[in-house]
């Protein structure tokens, strides 16, 4: 009986524990163990140590290799970077700063810190005399609540662009009914907005709002928009009004590292980026932050930022503990590649590719929100078509095309939304030219055809789902198209993955 209780104890362990150790579990010698420790070496492959995840793994390996990578955010991240991701900083405590830890033993990550300090200033051509940054956040939404924690009270004001009309959650989402975003809970936030007739950011009220909202800090960023943003109008209406001018550039911040699309930091008191959409890092946040004079007062007395030690202690203690050291050392790897001439080649091609998509899209006859793109991305509004984000979000899914139901200016609906948005980081990544991309909206225009054409004969979205599930003739339809698009997909190369 008391063996039969050990076994049943003993068999979840099998799964995590080497056999050695979990058989002597079985047979009940759990308890003196003497050189089982040692016979734990760590050493085993995930493939030998934990075949269950590692065939995860290559299931999502493959999925990637097989499939039309479209999500505007994401991205392929080198070897190089993976390798630093996957080393024994994994394994370091380090909270504090270079020279100023809570831990010993930091010497080698304090260098690593360091150096990432370094690149990211010199990856956006910054003068350390003007600028500094903290690479400590674990990425974006907590690098944003970080900053605007070391500038901000509670209840403070804050503006940003409005989430339908494609701006971040963080900066400041509220629905009708919600206060949604930690940012909007903690802090007042007012939203600007699209102009819904030309899909770019109405400059005139966000102007007008901010003289009556007063706001204490405005966010220049965006998540779903195709258009550069007029930092300088931005710093125009901050200035009036006495706010802090942040640029949250996580989208775009490797076509600004390149220098192929105009930069935030002529104009912006702080800026934050994540380090793994069109930067092709690891999964991170920075902060990058002013230094020196920043106004002068009535007495002609000069004021200054003093942003360095307030964001540095914003990060840690007040909002994170220690530092993914693994993270940094992968973001610095990137932040080199990203100061490189291939670097510029990459986004100056992420450009023309997101032109090329854009153009073939306008000439099949669909719309765009703001009729065309400037950067990364497109937005392609499908009311038009009587079709949605969702359903074609869902048949393009099908076919092994990876891309995201979007809200376009005047959408009620997040769950189904008119918009789908596509972006040309990752697949330019895989060296996808403007001709490539015209072949991949061929393929995307026969997927919205599938949508629109079941969308006719169903009703609700769940029965639209099944119907793609059952219907012969739609089945077979949708087996062809993802037949070819993985074909298409699989003849590019792979950035990271060893076999490709
Ligand atoms: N989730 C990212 C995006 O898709 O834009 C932003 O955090």
């Amino acid at each position: 009986m008391l063996s039969l209780t050990l076994r049943q104890l003993a068999r979840p362990l099998v799964r995590h524990v080497p056999r050695a150790v979990a058989s002597a579990v079985v047979r009940g010698q759990h308890t003196q163990l003497p050189g089982d420790v040692a016979s734990w070496t760590g050493q085993e492959s995930l493939a030998s140590d934990d075949p269950e995840m590692w065939n995860l793994v290559q299931k999502e390996k493959d999925r990637q290799l097989r499939g039309l990578e479209l999500i505007a955010s994401e991205n392929f991240c080198s070897r190089a970077a993976l390798e630093a991701l996957g080393s024994c900083l994994n394994n370091k405590y380090s909270e504090g700063y270079p020279g100023k830890r809570y831990y010993g033993g930091a010497e080698v990550v304090d260098q690593i810190e360091l150096l990432c300090e370094k690149r990211a200033l010199e990856a956006f051509s910054l003068d350390p005399e003007q600028w500094g940054v903290n690479v400590q956040p674990y990425s974006g939404s907590p690098a944003n609540f970080a900053a605007y924690t070391a500038v901000l009270q509670p209840h403070d004001r804050i503006m940003g662009l409005d989430l339908p009309d494609g701006g971040h959650l963080t900066h400041g989402y509220m629905s009708d009914v919600k206060r949604i975003s930690a940012t909007s809970i903690f802090f007042e936030s007012m939203p600007y907005k699209l102009n819904p007739q030309t899909g770019i950011i109405d400059y005139d009220k966000l102007e007008m709002t901010a003289r009556l909202f007063r706001p204490k800090l405005i966010i220049a960023g965006t998540s779903a928009y195709a258009r550069l943003i007029d930092y300088a109008r931005m710093k125009k209406v901050c200035s009036e009004v006495n706010a802090y001018l942040l640029a949250d550039m996580a989208h775009i911040s490797g076509l600004v590292a390149a220098g192929v699309i105009p930069s935030p930091f002529e104009y912006a008191d702080l800026v934050t980026s994540t380090t793994h959409k069109t930067l092709r890092g690891a999964r991170a946040g920075l902060i990058f932050y002013r230094k020196g004079v920043r106004s002068v007062d009535k007495k002609g007395r000069e004021v200054l930022y003093n942003l360095e030690d307030r964001v540095n202690f914003s990060v840690f203690p007040s909002l994170q503990g220690g530092p993914h050291n693994h993270a940094i050392a992968a973001v610095a790897v990137a932040l080199k590649q990203a100061a490189s001439p291939m670097f510029k080649d990459y986004a100056a091609q992420v450009l023309r590719n997101a032109k090329s998509m854009s153009d073939a899209l306008l000439k099949k006859g669909y719309t765009l929100v703001s009729g065309g793109t400037d950067n990364h991305l497109v937005l392609v509004d499908l009311r038009p078509k009587a079709l949605d984000g969702a359903r074609a979000e869902r048949v393009l899914e099908l076919v092994s095309i990876t891309a995201n139901k979007n809200t376009c200016p005047g959408d009620k609906s997040a769950l189904t939304p008119g918009g789908l948005r596509l972006g040309a980081p990752a697949l330019t990544s895989r060296q996808f030219k403007e001709a490539d991309f015209e072949k991949v909206v061929d393929f995307m225009h026969e997927g919205f055809e599938i949508a629109i054409d079941v969308k006719k004969k169903t009703a609700k979205l769940q029965d639209f789902k099944n119907f793609l599930l059952q219907d012969p003739e739609t089945k077979a339809k949708i087996a062809d198209l993802r037949q070819r698009v993985e074909k298409f997909a699989r003849s590019f190369p792979m950035p990271g993955f060893q076999d490709h």
